[in-house]
Order: structure tokens, then sequence, then C-alpha cells
């Protein structure tokens, strides 16, 4: 089942790159602000960069709708007891979006740090969010998660006064474990720290090849 995922995997990546897409999967648990920060970075974007979204749950369509009354062109994919998105469900969601009129893609994918981990999309970059109310540990619990992740973003910085979160452990474990990630720190919630993390997504969709 993984080697069918991979080859069709490596076709989206083809097709996407092909259409000039950035294409980023979203990882993290649940509740770690993974649809604000996609609404903050489609936002953020806006007037330069055209953004689309596909949203994986196991249930309900939430996070689609948030998204779609921020005007953010969006499919749902729901996948019942199934713990991750897998390339085949993307490559079908993405035949529902007016791609040749986005830059970037953002794959929001079901809220766990296990499963996904696994599963190539066909993404450009790997994005992994862990929130400052989670604790530091997270890297190391999940390594195969924060391993794979090309981009680690560390999400509710402005909790984490009140949650007494460790930055320097937080970032010595992301390091220990994700040692290549590019890390940003956020809150997407009141914006500080995006304009570094929307700079970097600038600039790797002008390396995208065309
Ligand atoms: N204070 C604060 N809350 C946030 C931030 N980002 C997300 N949240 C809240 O965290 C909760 C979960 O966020 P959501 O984006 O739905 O997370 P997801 O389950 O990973 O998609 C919601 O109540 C958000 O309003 C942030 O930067 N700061
Ligand atoms: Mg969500």
């Amino acid at each position: 089942m993984l080697e069918k995922n991979e080859r069709l995997a490596e076709q989206n990546r083809g097709f996407f790159r092909a259409k000039g897409l950035l294409v980023l999967n979203v990882l993290s648990s649940p509740g770690s602000g993974k649809t604000t920060f996609i609404q903050k970075t489609a936002e953020g974007l806006a007037g330069t960069l055209r953004v689309g979204v596909i949203v994986g749950d196991l249930a309900t369509d939430n996070d689609a709708a948030r998204l779609r009354r921020a005007g953010i062109p969006v499919v749902q994919v729901t996948t019942g007891t199934v713990c991750h998105l897998e390339a085949a469900m993307v490559a079908r969601a993405a035949g529902q979006l007016p791609l040749d009129q986005l830059d970037v893609l953002i794959i929001e994918n079901v809220g766990n740090l296990v499963c996904p981990a696994d599963f190539d999309l066909g993404e450009s970059l790997r994005v992994v969010l862990m929130s400052t109310t989670e604790g530091e540990d997270k890297p190391l619990k999940y390594p195969p998660m924060f391993h794979s992740a090309n981009v680690a973003v560390v999400t509710k910085t402005d909790l984490a006064m009140a949650c007494g979160f460790d930055r320097e452990l937080a970032l010595a474990n992301l390091r220990r474990i994700a040692h290549h990630a590019e890390v940003f720190e956020v809150a997407a919630k009141t914006g500080a720290g995006m304009e570094g993390w929307l700079a970097y997504l600038r600039k790797r969709r002008a390396e995208t090849p065309r």
C-alpha cells in the first residue's frame, strides 16, 4: 500500500510541478493551530500569490467552512476512519480546485503526529507545527514526523508565557530531531512572526520551476 502511495505521490509531484505550484503538507497534533496558520498564510500572501487549500479530517467540514468564509478556495476530504491523507485522495481533491489560477496549494493533513508521517502526498515542503501549549518534548516523542519535516513551526507563541513554555529546550529538541529543518516561531492569531514565514514562502515559490 505504501509503495502504491509513493508511486501516486510522484505522479502528484510531477503534475504540481507542471502547474508551477508550490505545495505544502501541513502536519501537527489536533488543535496546534493548522487551520488558523493556513488562513493567515493565505491572507498574508493575498495580492502577491493565490492560495488554494485541501483539508483532511476524519469527519465534519468545519475547517473547510472556516477557510471558505475567509474567501479561500478549499476542498474538504473526509477520511472516515483513516488517520492520514494519501496521495490518491489529494489527486482527487486537487481536481476540484482551479489549479491554473493558483500559485500555492496548502494541504492540511489529518491532525496527528503518527500515521501521516509515512504518506508522501507529492508536496514540495513538509511543514510540521508544534504549539507552545503542547510542551517542549513533541519532537522527541514523534521522531519520524519531525525528522521528515522541511519546515518546523512553533505556534501560539503568544501563549508561551502562560504555559511556562521553555523556548530554548523546545528549539534544542527540534534541532536534535529536525536539524535540517527551517524553524519559524509564530502566533498566527496576533500575526507575530508571520512576516518571516511569508517571506520564506515567497522565496520558495520564486524558486519553483515553471
Ligand atoms: N492564542 C492563540 N490561539 C491560537 C493560535 N492559533 C490557533 N489558536 C487557537 O487554537 C485552537 C485550535 O486552532 P486550529 O487552527 O483549529 O488548530 P488545528 O486543529 O490544528 O487546525 C483554536 O481555538 C484557535 O483559535 C495562536 O497563534 N494563538
Ligand atoms: Mg484544522
